[in-house]
Protein backbone atom coordinates (compact mmCIF):
# COMPACT_ATOMS: atom_id res chain seq x y z
CA UNK A 1 0.00 0.00 0.00
CA UNK A 2 3.40 2.26 0.46
CA UNK A 3 4.04 1.43 -2.68
CA UNK A 4 1.07 2.53 -4.39
CA UNK A 5 0.65 5.66 -1.98
CA UNK A 6 4.40 6.91 -3.16
CA UNK A 7 3.35 5.89 -7.01
CA UNK A 8 0.49 8.33 -6.38
CA UNK A 9 2.02 10.93 -4.50
CA UNK A 10 5.35 11.70 -7.20
CA UNK A 11 2.66 11.06 -10.02
CA UNK A 12 0.86 13.91 -8.38
CA UNK A 13 3.73 16.31 -7.88
CA UNK A 14 5.20 15.65 -11.34
CA UNK A 15 2.11 16.16 -12.98
CA UNK A 16 1.67 19.77 -11.07
CA UNK A 17 4.96 20.48 -13.32
CA UNK A 18 3.26 18.95 -16.71
CA UNK A 19 -0.47 19.43 -16.08
CA UNK A 20 -2.52 18.62 -13.38
CA UNK A 21 -4.99 16.78 -15.32
CA UNK A 22 -2.21 14.92 -16.20
CA UNK A 23 -1.86 13.22 -12.00
CA UNK A 24 -2.84 9.39 -12.16
CA UNK A 25 -5.48 8.98 -9.93
CA UNK A 26 -7.38 12.24 -11.45
CA UNK A 27 -7.07 11.04 -14.89
CA UNK A 28 -8.52 7.46 -13.88
CA UNK A 29 -11.44 8.92 -12.20
CA UNK A 30 -12.01 11.63 -14.56
CA UNK A 31 -11.82 8.99 -17.52
CA UNK A 32 -14.18 6.52 -15.24
CA UNK A 33 -16.75 9.76 -15.29
CA UNK A 34 -16.53 10.18 -18.85
CA UNK A 35 -17.10 6.43 -19.67
CA UNK A 36 -19.28 5.35 -16.90
CA UNK A 37 -22.54 3.32 -18.64
CA UNK A 38 -25.93 5.70 -18.21
CA UNK A 39 -27.54 3.23 -15.92
CA UNK A 40 -24.08 2.93 -13.73
CA UNK A 41 -24.66 7.14 -13.83
CA UNK A 42 -28.10 7.14 -12.81
CA UNK A 43 -28.07 4.52 -10.43
CA UNK A 44 -24.68 6.37 -8.55
CA UNK A 45 -26.61 9.99 -8.94
CA UNK A 46 -29.90 8.37 -7.78
CA UNK A 47 -27.68 6.86 -4.48
CA UNK A 48 -25.56 9.56 -3.86
CA UNK A 49 -26.52 12.63 -5.49
CA UNK A 50 -23.98 15.27 -5.47
CA UNK A 51 -21.74 13.13 -3.04
CA UNK A 52 -21.11 10.65 -6.30
CA UNK A 53 -17.40 12.41 -6.77
CA UNK A 54 -16.59 12.28 -2.92
CA UNK A 55 -17.74 8.63 -3.50
CA UNK A 56 -15.54 7.88 -6.72
CA UNK A 57 -12.21 9.47 -5.39
CA UNK A 58 -12.90 7.12 -2.28
CA UNK A 59 -13.39 3.99 -3.87
CA UNK A 60 -10.63 4.31 -6.34
CA UNK A 61 -8.45 4.96 -3.25
CA UNK A 62 -10.01 1.47 -1.61
CA UNK A 63 -9.62 -0.14 -5.06
CA UNK A 64 -6.11 0.74 -5.39
CA UNK A 65 -4.63 0.18 -1.65
CA UNK A 66 -6.34 -3.62 -2.09
CA UNK A 67 -4.45 -3.39 -5.64
CA UNK A 68 -1.08 -2.53 -3.21
CA UNK A 69 -1.98 -5.08 -0.59
CA UNK A 70 -2.53 -8.12 -3.04
CA UNK A 71 0.84 -6.84 -5.02
CA UNK A 72 2.26 -6.61 -1.39
CA UNK A 73 1.66 -10.36 -0.43
CA UNK A 74 1.97 -11.78 -3.83
CA UNK A 75 5.39 -9.99 -4.21
CA UNK A 76 7.56 -12.01 -1.30
CA UNK A 77 6.15 -15.53 -2.56
CA UNK A 78 5.81 -15.25 -6.39
CA UNK A 79 8.01 -12.57 -7.67
CA UNK A 80 7.55 -10.43 -9.68
CA UNK A 81 3.63 -10.68 -9.89
CA UNK A 82 3.48 -8.23 -7.33
CA UNK A 83 5.60 -5.96 -9.35
CA UNK A 84 3.73 -6.99 -12.76
CA UNK A 85 0.58 -5.57 -10.76
CA UNK A 86 1.75 -2.16 -10.10
CA UNK A 87 2.62 -2.02 -13.87
CA UNK A 88 -0.45 -2.92 -15.11
CA UNK A 89 -2.14 -0.46 -12.90
CA UNK A 90 0.70 2.23 -13.87
CA UNK A 91 0.06 1.35 -17.34
CA UNK A 92 -3.95 1.72 -17.13
CA UNK A 93 -3.16 5.58 -15.28
CA UNK A 94 -0.80 6.15 -18.11
CA UNK A 95 -3.37 5.45 -20.80
CA UNK A 96 -6.25 7.25 -19.13
CA UNK A 97 -3.85 10.55 -18.79
CA UNK A 98 -2.67 10.64 -22.14
CA UNK A 99 -6.24 10.19 -23.56
CA UNK A 100 -7.59 13.31 -21.22
CA UNK A 101 -9.03 15.87 -23.32
CA UNK A 102 -5.75 17.96 -24.56
CA UNK A 103 -3.56 15.44 -22.94
CA UNK A 104 -0.55 14.44 -25.20
CA UNK A 105 2.21 11.72 -25.10
CA UNK A 106 4.17 13.66 -22.39
CA UNK A 107 0.66 13.14 -19.72
CA UNK A 108 2.38 9.52 -19.18
CA UNK A 109 5.09 10.67 -17.89
CA UNK A 110 3.99 11.22 -13.99
CA UNK A 111 2.08 8.01 -13.91
CA UNK A 112 5.03 6.40 -15.34
CA UNK A 113 7.52 7.70 -12.64
CA UNK A 114 5.48 7.47 -10.04
CA UNK A 115 5.09 3.95 -10.58
CA UNK A 116 8.45 2.84 -11.54
CA UNK A 117 9.17 4.68 -8.20
CA UNK A 118 6.54 2.80 -6.59
CA UNK A 119 7.85 -0.37 -7.99
CA UNK A 120 11.21 0.05 -6.47
CA UNK A 121 10.11 0.15 -3.16
CA UNK A 122 7.97 -2.43 -3.57
CA UNK A 123 10.63 -4.70 -4.39
CA UNK A 124 12.69 -3.10 -1.64
CA UNK A 125 10.47 -3.95 1.12
CA UNK A 126 9.51 -7.65 -0.09
CA UNK A 127 13.49 -8.52 -0.12
CA UNK A 128 13.88 -6.66 3.35
CA UNK A 129 10.90 -9.51 4.47
CA UNK A 130 12.70 -12.66 2.25
CA UNK A 131 14.89 -14.93 4.72
CA UNK A 132 18.17 -13.94 4.92
CA UNK A 133 21.11 -16.52 3.93
CA UNK A 134 23.27 -16.24 6.73
CA UNK A 135 27.20 -14.96 6.80
CA UNK A 136 29.38 -17.81 6.66
CA UNK A 137 32.05 -16.32 8.84
CA UNK A 138 29.49 -15.32 11.40
CA UNK A 139 27.13 -18.87 11.19
CA UNK A 140 31.09 -20.37 11.64
CA UNK A 141 31.51 -18.55 14.93
CA UNK A 142 28.33 -19.07 16.14
CA UNK A 143 28.75 -22.89 15.83
CA UNK A 144 31.85 -22.73 17.43
CA UNK A 145 31.27 -20.93 20.62
CA UNK A 146 27.76 -22.23 20.97
CA UNK A 147 26.57 -19.36 23.60
CA UNK A 148 22.87 -18.52 23.77
CA UNK A 149 24.20 -14.60 22.21
CA UNK A 150 25.63 -16.58 19.16
CA UNK A 151 22.29 -18.32 18.92
CA UNK A 152 20.25 -15.32 18.41
CA UNK A 153 22.35 -13.79 15.96
CA UNK A 154 21.93 -16.84 14.03
CA UNK A 155 18.38 -16.17 14.23
CA UNK A 156 18.37 -12.88 13.19
CA UNK A 157 20.73 -13.82 10.16
CA UNK A 158 18.02 -16.17 8.53
CA UNK A 159 14.50 -14.47 9.80
CA UNK A 160 13.20 -11.48 7.50
CA UNK A 161 15.12 -8.25 8.03
CA UNK A 162 12.62 -6.44 9.70
CA UNK A 163 14.94 -3.66 10.58
CA UNK A 164 15.50 -2.47 6.96
CA UNK A 165 11.61 -3.19 6.15
CA UNK A 166 10.91 -0.66 8.72
CA UNK A 167 13.30 1.90 7.78
CA UNK A 168 12.38 1.57 4.18
CA UNK A 169 8.71 1.94 5.38
CA UNK A 170 9.33 5.13 7.23
CA UNK A 171 11.17 6.30 4.09
CA UNK A 172 8.49 5.66 2.02
CA UNK A 173 6.39 7.83 4.46
CA UNK A 174 8.50 10.78 4.46
CA UNK A 175 8.59 10.70 0.68
CA UNK A 176 4.49 10.34 0.41
CA UNK A 177 4.13 13.29 2.32
CA UNK A 178 7.14 15.54 0.70
CA UNK A 179 5.79 14.30 -2.78
CA UNK A 180 2.10 15.09 -1.36
CA UNK A 181 2.42 18.17 0.03
CA UNK A 182 4.98 19.51 -3.05
CA UNK A 183 2.10 18.21 -5.28
CA UNK A 184 -0.59 20.41 -3.73
CA UNK A 185 1.76 23.29 -3.28
CA UNK A 186 2.16 23.57 -7.16
CA UNK A 187 -0.88 22.61 -8.04
CA UNK A 188 -2.18 25.79 -5.93
CA UNK A 189 -3.69 26.82 -8.88
CA UNK A 190 -7.65 26.84 -7.85
CA UNK A 191 -6.39 28.99 -4.92
CA UNK A 192 -5.04 31.91 -7.47
CA UNK A 193 -7.79 31.84 -9.33
CA UNK A 194 -9.85 32.52 -6.17
CA UNK A 195 -7.60 35.05 -5.40
CA UNK A 196 -7.96 36.86 -8.58
CA UNK A 197 -11.51 36.41 -8.52
CA UNK A 198 -12.10 38.26 -4.86
CA UNK A 199 -10.72 41.77 -6.63
CA UNK A 200 -12.21 41.41 -9.70
CA UNK A 201 -14.24 44.32 -11.19
CA UNK A 202 -17.31 43.20 -13.13
CA UNK A 203 -18.72 44.87 -16.05
CA UNK A 204 -20.82 48.25 -14.92
CA UNK A 205 -24.49 47.66 -16.52
CA UNK A 206 -26.13 50.96 -17.66
CA UNK A 207 -29.27 51.67 -16.13
CA UNK A 208 -30.95 50.76 -19.76
CA UNK A 209 -29.40 47.24 -19.57
CA UNK A 210 -30.13 46.25 -16.40
CA UNK A 211 -32.74 43.93 -15.20
CA UNK A 212 -36.18 45.25 -14.24
CA UNK A 213 -36.09 45.22 -10.57
CA UNK A 214 -37.64 42.25 -8.70
CA UNK A 215 -41.50 43.00 -7.26
CA UNK A 216 -42.12 42.58 -3.55
CA UNK A 217 -45.39 40.00 -4.23
CA UNK A 218 -42.93 37.88 -6.51
CA UNK A 219 -43.10 35.30 -3.39
CA UNK A 220 -46.65 34.08 -1.80
CA UNK A 221 -46.35 36.01 1.56
CA UNK A 222 -46.05 32.34 3.31
CA UNK A 223 -43.05 31.06 5.53
CA UNK A 224 -41.06 28.35 4.09
CA UNK A 225 -41.65 29.28 0.45
CA UNK A 226 -38.91 28.86 -2.07
CA UNK A 227 -37.02 32.43 -2.74
CA UNK A 228 -37.63 34.11 -6.02
CA UNK A 229 -33.13 34.57 -7.02
CA UNK A 230 -31.66 31.70 -5.31
CA UNK A 231 -28.10 32.61 -4.04
CA UNK A 232 -24.78 31.91 -5.51
CA UNK A 233 -23.93 29.17 -2.65
CA UNK A 234 -27.23 27.54 -2.88
CA UNK A 235 -27.31 27.38 -6.93
CA UNK A 236 -27.93 23.58 -7.83
CA UNK A 237 -24.32 22.71 -9.42
CA UNK A 238 -24.13 20.28 -12.33
CA UNK A 239 -20.84 19.47 -14.25
CA UNK A 240 -18.71 16.38 -15.20
CA UNK A 241 -15.56 18.25 -13.61
CA UNK A 242 -14.13 16.46 -10.70
CA UNK A 243 -11.47 19.42 -9.85
CA UNK A 244 -13.58 22.78 -10.77
CA UNK A 245 -11.22 24.00 -13.76
CA UNK A 246 -9.28 26.80 -13.04
CA UNK A 247 -8.66 29.57 -15.56
CA UNK A 248 -7.83 33.22 -14.62
CA UNK A 249 -9.02 36.26 -16.74
CA UNK A 250 -5.55 36.75 -18.32
CA UNK A 251 -5.90 32.92 -19.79
CA UNK A 252 -9.35 33.00 -21.02
CA UNK A 253 -9.87 33.16 -24.64
CA UNK A 254 -12.96 32.26 -26.70
CA UNK A 255 -12.00 31.08 -30.23
CA UNK A 256 -15.40 31.96 -32.87
CA UNK A 257 -14.70 29.52 -36.03
CA UNK A 258 -16.04 26.55 -38.35
CA UNK A 259 -18.66 27.53 -40.48
CA UNK A 260 -18.64 31.45 -40.43
CA UNK A 261 -17.04 33.89 -42.74
CA UNK A 262 -14.53 35.56 -40.31
CA UNK A 263 -13.00 33.97 -37.43
CA UNK A 264 -12.31 35.74 -34.26
CA UNK A 265 -10.83 35.49 -30.82
CA UNK A 266 -11.96 37.14 -27.99
CA UNK A 267 -10.08 37.79 -24.83
CA UNK A 268 -11.60 39.22 -21.41
CA UNK A 269 -10.28 42.64 -21.95
CA UNK A 270 -11.92 42.81 -25.39
CA UNK A 271 -15.02 40.66 -23.58
CA UNK A 272 -15.66 43.25 -21.05
CA UNK A 273 -15.44 46.31 -22.90
CA UNK A 274 -19.01 45.79 -24.85
CA UNK A 275 -21.94 46.85 -23.45
CA UNK A 276 -23.14 44.78 -20.81
CA UNK A 277 -26.58 43.46 -20.08
CA UNK A 278 -28.00 41.84 -16.66
CA UNK A 279 -30.74 39.50 -16.94
CA UNK A 280 -32.91 37.41 -14.51
CA UNK A 281 -32.99 33.63 -15.75
CA UNK A 282 -34.10 30.37 -13.88
CA UNK A 283 -31.68 27.56 -15.46
CA UNK A 284 -32.75 23.63 -15.07
CA UNK A 285 -30.91 20.22 -15.38
CA UNK A 286 -32.43 17.95 -17.81
CA UNK A 287 -31.79 15.26 -15.05
CA UNK A 288 -34.15 17.29 -12.80
CA UNK A 289 -36.91 14.32 -11.52
CA UNK A 290 -40.31 15.82 -11.00
CA UNK A 291 -40.61 18.14 -7.70
CA UNK A 292 -36.75 17.60 -8.13
CA UNK A 293 -34.48 20.89 -7.11
CA UNK A 294 -31.98 21.17 -9.93
CA UNK A 295 -33.47 24.40 -10.93
CA UNK A 296 -32.36 27.73 -9.67
CA UNK A 297 -32.59 31.60 -11.03
CA UNK A 298 -30.34 34.03 -10.45
CA UNK A 299 -29.40 37.42 -11.94
CA UNK A 300 -26.68 36.92 -14.85
CA UNK A 301 -24.33 39.60 -16.06
CA UNK A 302 -23.09 39.30 -20.01
CA UNK A 303 -23.06 39.99 -23.39
CA UNK A 304 -25.74 38.78 -25.92
CA UNK A 305 -24.46 35.75 -27.98
CA UNK A 306 -26.27 36.67 -30.84
CA UNK A 307 -24.00 40.05 -31.19
CA UNK A 308 -20.56 37.92 -30.70
CA UNK A 309 -21.94 35.27 -33.28
CA UNK A 310 -23.15 38.07 -35.37
CA UNK A 311 -19.68 39.70 -35.89
CA UNK A 312 -18.13 36.01 -36.57
CA UNK A 313 -21.41 35.92 -39.54
CA UNK A 314 -22.29 32.54 -39.08
CA UNK A 315 -23.05 30.90 -42.47
CA UNK A 316 -26.31 30.28 -43.71
CA UNK A 317 -26.47 26.29 -43.58
CA UNK A 318 -25.05 26.15 -40.13
CA UNK A 319 -27.39 25.72 -37.48
CA UNK A 320 -25.72 24.93 -34.24
CA UNK A 321 -23.21 26.52 -31.80
CA UNK A 322 -20.96 23.54 -30.59
CA UNK A 323 -19.59 24.93 -27.64
CA UNK A 324 -16.46 23.70 -25.69
CA UNK A 325 -15.56 24.11 -21.85
CA UNK A 326 -11.60 24.23 -20.73
CA UNK A 327 -11.86 20.90 -19.96
CA UNK A 328 -13.40 19.24 -22.98
CA UNK A 329 -17.02 18.97 -22.00
CA UNK A 330 -19.33 20.41 -24.68
CA UNK A 331 -22.66 20.77 -25.54
CA UNK A 332 -24.70 21.62 -28.90
CA UNK A 333 -27.28 24.85 -29.02
CA UNK A 334 -29.42 25.20 -31.96
CA UNK A 335 -28.37 28.67 -33.44
CA UNK A 336 -32.00 29.34 -33.63
CA UNK A 337 -32.95 29.65 -30.30
CA UNK A 338 -29.17 31.91 -29.79
CA UNK A 339 -30.54 34.35 -32.36
CA UNK A 340 -34.20 34.51 -32.01
CA UNK A 341 -34.15 37.53 -29.71
CA UNK A 342 -33.97 35.55 -26.42
CA UNK A 343 -31.98 36.72 -23.62
CA UNK A 344 -28.80 33.58 -24.57
CA UNK A 345 -25.97 35.66 -22.55
CA UNK A 346 -22.58 34.89 -22.56
CA UNK A 347 -22.09 35.54 -18.83
CA UNK A 348 -19.44 36.81 -16.28
CA UNK A 349 -21.62 37.57 -13.28
CA UNK A 350 -24.30 35.84 -11.00
CA UNK A 351 -26.51 37.62 -8.36
CA UNK A 352 -24.05 40.91 -8.86
CA UNK A 353 -20.76 38.94 -8.03
CA UNK A 354 -18.08 37.83 -10.25
CA UNK A 355 -18.91 33.69 -11.27
CA UNK A 356 -17.92 31.52 -8.64
CA UNK A 357 -15.66 29.06 -10.23
CA UNK A 358 -18.41 25.86 -9.64
CA UNK A 359 -20.77 27.91 -11.64
CA UNK A 360 -18.19 28.61 -14.66
CA UNK A 361 -15.92 31.56 -13.70
CA UNK A 362 -14.72 33.61 -15.37
CA UNK A 363 -17.18 33.01 -18.42
CA UNK A 364 -19.99 30.76 -18.76
CA UNK A 365 -22.90 30.25 -21.05
CA UNK A 366 -26.67 31.60 -20.35
CA UNK A 367 -29.82 30.58 -22.47
CA UNK A 368 -33.19 30.53 -21.40
CA UNK A 369 -35.51 27.84 -22.00
CA UNK A 370 -33.16 24.95 -22.90
CA UNK A 371 -31.60 22.41 -20.11
CA UNK A 372 -28.37 23.42 -19.25
CA UNK A 373 -26.87 20.37 -20.87
CA UNK A 374 -27.42 21.32 -24.46
CA UNK A 375 -26.76 25.18 -23.53
CA UNK A 376 -25.06 26.23 -20.55
CA UNK A 377 -21.87 25.73 -21.07
CA UNK A 378 -19.28 26.82 -17.95
CA UNK A 379 -15.69 27.96 -18.35
CA UNK A 380 -16.45 28.28 -22.32
CA UNK A 381 -13.38 28.60 -24.05
CA UNK A 382 -14.47 27.94 -27.69
CA UNK A 383 -17.68 28.20 -30.25
CA UNK A 384 -17.66 26.36 -33.45
CA UNK A 385 -20.22 27.03 -35.66
CA UNK A 386 -21.20 24.31 -37.30
CA UNK A 387 -24.03 21.71 -37.96
CA UNK A 388 -26.64 19.03 -36.19
CA UNK A 389 -25.92 16.66 -38.88
CA UNK A 390 -21.71 16.93 -38.84
CA UNK A 391 -21.01 17.44 -35.01
CA UNK A 392 -22.64 16.14 -31.46
CA UNK A 393 -21.84 17.05 -27.77
CA UNK A 394 -21.08 15.73 -24.79
CA UNK A 395 -24.54 14.18 -23.36
CA UNK A 396 -26.01 13.58 -26.67
CA UNK A 397 -22.62 10.78 -27.29
CA UNK A 398 -24.45 9.34 -23.99
CA UNK A 399 -28.21 8.79 -25.74
CA UNK A 400 -29.53 12.21 -23.98
CA UNK A 401 -31.47 13.92 -26.70
CA UNK A 402 -30.00 16.48 -29.25
CA UNK A 403 -32.50 19.60 -28.68
CA UNK A 404 -33.06 20.19 -24.99
CA UNK A 405 -36.47 22.65 -24.54
CA UNK A 406 -37.48 22.41 -20.86
CA UNK A 407 -40.12 20.94 -19.77
CA UNK A 408 -43.41 22.42 -18.00
CA UNK A 409 -43.09 21.30 -14.39
CA UNK A 410 -44.14 22.49 -10.98
CA UNK A 411 -43.14 21.89 -7.47
CA UNK A 412 -45.04 21.79 -3.69
CA UNK A 413 -42.45 23.63 -1.32
CA UNK A 414 -44.15 23.84 1.60
CA UNK A 415 -45.30 22.10 3.79
CA UNK A 416 -42.42 20.12 3.54
CA UNK A 417 -42.15 16.75 3.20
CA UNK A 418 -42.87 14.72 6.64
CA UNK A 419 -44.24 18.10 8.24
CA UNK A 420 -46.66 17.81 10.77
CA UNK A 421 -50.03 19.67 9.42
CA UNK A 422 -52.42 20.54 11.62
CA UNK A 423 -56.55 20.49 10.74
CA UNK A 424 -57.63 23.36 9.36
CA UNK A 425 -56.34 26.03 6.95
CA UNK A 426 -52.86 25.48 5.44
CA UNK A 427 -50.47 27.61 3.16
CA UNK A 428 -49.77 25.45 0.21
CA UNK A 429 -46.79 27.17 -1.84
CA UNK A 430 -44.59 26.12 -4.73
CA UNK A 431 -42.74 26.66 -7.57
CA UNK A 432 -43.68 26.08 -11.39
CA UNK A 433 -41.32 26.95 -14.74
CA UNK A 434 -41.48 26.25 -18.54
CA UNK A 435 -38.88 28.79 -19.03
CA UNK A 436 -39.43 31.07 -22.67
CA UNK A 437 -42.87 29.85 -22.53
CA UNK A 438 -44.11 31.48 -19.65
CA UNK A 439 -46.24 29.80 -16.90
CA UNK A 440 -50.10 31.33 -16.83
CA UNK A 441 -52.11 28.88 -14.24
CA UNK A 442 -51.44 26.35 -11.50
CA UNK A 443 -53.70 24.07 -10.48
CA UNK A 444 -54.15 22.12 -7.57
CA UNK A 445 -55.61 18.96 -6.70
CA UNK A 446 -56.64 17.61 -3.25
CA UNK A 447 -56.88 13.60 -3.29
CA UNK A 448 -59.36 12.41 -6.29
CA UNK A 449 -61.08 16.29 -5.80
CA UNK A 450 -62.02 18.62 -8.58
CA UNK A 451 -58.60 20.26 -10.10
CA UNK A 452 -58.53 24.44 -8.40
CA UNK A 453 -56.88 27.51 -9.29
CA UNK A 454 -54.21 28.40 -7.05
CA UNK A 455 -53.03 32.01 -6.58
CA UNK A 456 -50.20 33.15 -8.75
CA UNK A 457 -47.71 35.37 -7.29
CA UNK A 458 -46.85 38.17 -9.81
CA UNK A 459 -44.81 37.22 -13.20
CA UNK A 460 -41.24 38.26 -13.83
CA UNK A 461 -40.83 37.24 -16.78
CA UNK A 462 -41.35 34.03 -19.01
CA UNK A 463 -38.59 33.04 -18.66
CA UNK A 464 -38.15 32.45 -14.87
CA UNK A 465 -40.10 30.18 -12.54
CA UNK A 466 -43.36 31.60 -11.39
CA UNK A 467 -44.28 30.89 -7.36
CA UNK A 468 -47.62 30.14 -6.30
CA UNK A 469 -49.81 29.09 -3.11
CA UNK A 470 -52.75 27.47 -2.59
CA UNK A 471 -55.06 27.85 0.36
CA UNK A 472 -56.02 23.53 1.68
CA UNK A 473 -59.16 23.53 4.08
CA UNK A 474 -57.15 20.21 5.63
CA UNK A 475 -58.99 17.98 7.14
CA UNK A 476 -57.59 14.78 9.54
CA UNK A 477 -56.55 12.10 7.51
CA UNK A 478 -54.19 10.91 4.97
CA UNK A 479 -54.46 13.22 1.89
CA UNK A 480 -52.11 13.79 -0.83
CA UNK A 481 -52.07 16.98 -2.66
CA UNK A 482 -51.18 17.14 -6.72
CA UNK A 483 -49.80 20.01 -9.08
CA UNK A 484 -50.42 21.01 -12.48
CA UNK A 485 -49.09 24.09 -14.62
CA UNK A 486 -50.24 25.23 -17.37
CA UNK A 487 -47.71 27.00 -19.82
CA UNK A 488 -47.79 30.81 -21.85
CA UNK A 489 -49.20 28.29 -24.91
CA UNK A 490 -51.87 27.07 -22.87
CA UNK A 491 -50.44 23.53 -22.79
CA UNK A 492 -51.26 21.70 -19.60
CA UNK A 493 -48.11 20.00 -18.06
CA UNK A 494 -48.60 16.10 -18.83
CA UNK A 495 -49.83 13.40 -15.97
CA UNK A 496 -47.34 10.89 -17.65
CA UNK A 497 -44.73 9.71 -15.97
CA UNK A 498 -41.29 9.94 -17.68
CA UNK A 499 -38.06 9.30 -16.07
CA UNK A 500 -35.54 12.30 -17.11
CA UNK A 501 -33.74 10.24 -20.07
CA UNK A 502 -33.42 11.16 -22.97
CA UNK A 503 -35.44 14.90 -22.83
CA UNK A 504 -36.49 15.68 -19.24
CA UNK A 505 -38.96 14.30 -16.64
CA UNK A 506 -42.73 14.68 -16.87
CA UNK A 507 -45.84 14.21 -14.80
CA UNK A 508 -47.43 16.01 -12.22
CA UNK A 509 -45.26 16.16 -8.45
CA UNK A 510 -47.43 15.24 -5.56
CA UNK A 511 -47.00 15.48 -1.32
CA UNK A 512 -49.42 12.90 0.66
CA UNK A 513 -49.60 14.93 4.27
CA UNK A 514 -50.93 13.65 7.17
CA UNK A 515 -53.28 15.85 9.08
CA UNK A 516 -53.55 15.77 12.88
CA UNK A 517 -57.05 17.44 14.57
N1 LIG B 1 -18.10 22.80 -18.66
C1 LIG B 1 -19.29 22.29 -18.30
N2 LIG B 1 -20.39 23.07 -18.39
C2 LIG B 1 -21.60 22.58 -18.03
C3 LIG B 1 -21.74 21.25 -17.59
C4 LIG B 1 -20.57 20.45 -17.52
O1 LIG B 1 -20.62 19.26 -17.15
N3 LIG B 1 -19.36 21.00 -17.88
N4 LIG B 1 -22.99 20.79 -17.23
C5 LIG B 1 -24.15 21.49 -17.76
C6 LIG B 1 -25.39 21.12 -17.10
S1 LIG B 1 -25.94 19.55 -17.40
C7 LIG B 1 -26.12 22.00 -16.37
S2 LIG B 1 -27.66 21.59 -15.82
C8 LIG B 1 -25.60 23.34 -16.05
C9 LIG B 1 -25.64 23.59 -14.57
O2 LIG B 1 -25.08 24.84 -14.27
P1 LIG B 1 -24.75 25.20 -12.78
O3 LIG B 1 -23.84 24.13 -12.24
O4 LIG B 1 -24.14 26.55 -12.77
O5 LIG B 1 -26.08 25.18 -12.04
O6 LIG B 1 -24.29 23.51 -16.49
C10 LIG B 1 -24.00 23.00 -17.77
N5 LIG B 1 -22.67 23.40 -18.13
MO1 LIG C 1 -27.93 19.35 -16.53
Amino acid sequence: MLAVGISLSIGHAVAAAVDSSSSPFLAVADSVVDHAPAPVRELTIDLLGTADKPALLIGLSLILAVAGAVAGLLERPRRPVGSVILGAFGLLGALAAVARPGGGLIWALPTLLGAAVGITTLRLMAEALLPQAPAPTQSGTATTHNSPASEQTGHTQTSPDRRRFLVLAGSAVTVIAAAGTAGLTLSRRAADVMVERTGLRLPGVLARNSAPAVPADIVPDAPGVTPFLTGNAEFYRIDTALRVPALTTGEWRLRIHGMVEREIELDWDALVTREALERIVTLTCVSNEVGGDLAGTAAWTGFPIADLLAEAGPLPDADMLLSTSVDGWTAGTPLAELTDGRDALLAVGMNGQPLPLEHGYPVRQVVPGLYGYVSATKWVVDWEVTRFDHASAYWTDRGWSERGPIRTASRIDRPAPLAEVRAGLVVVAGTSWAQHRGITRVEVRVDDGAWRDARLSTAYSADTWRMWSFDWSAEPGLHTLYVRATDGRGEVQTQERRPPVPDGATGWHSRTFRVVP
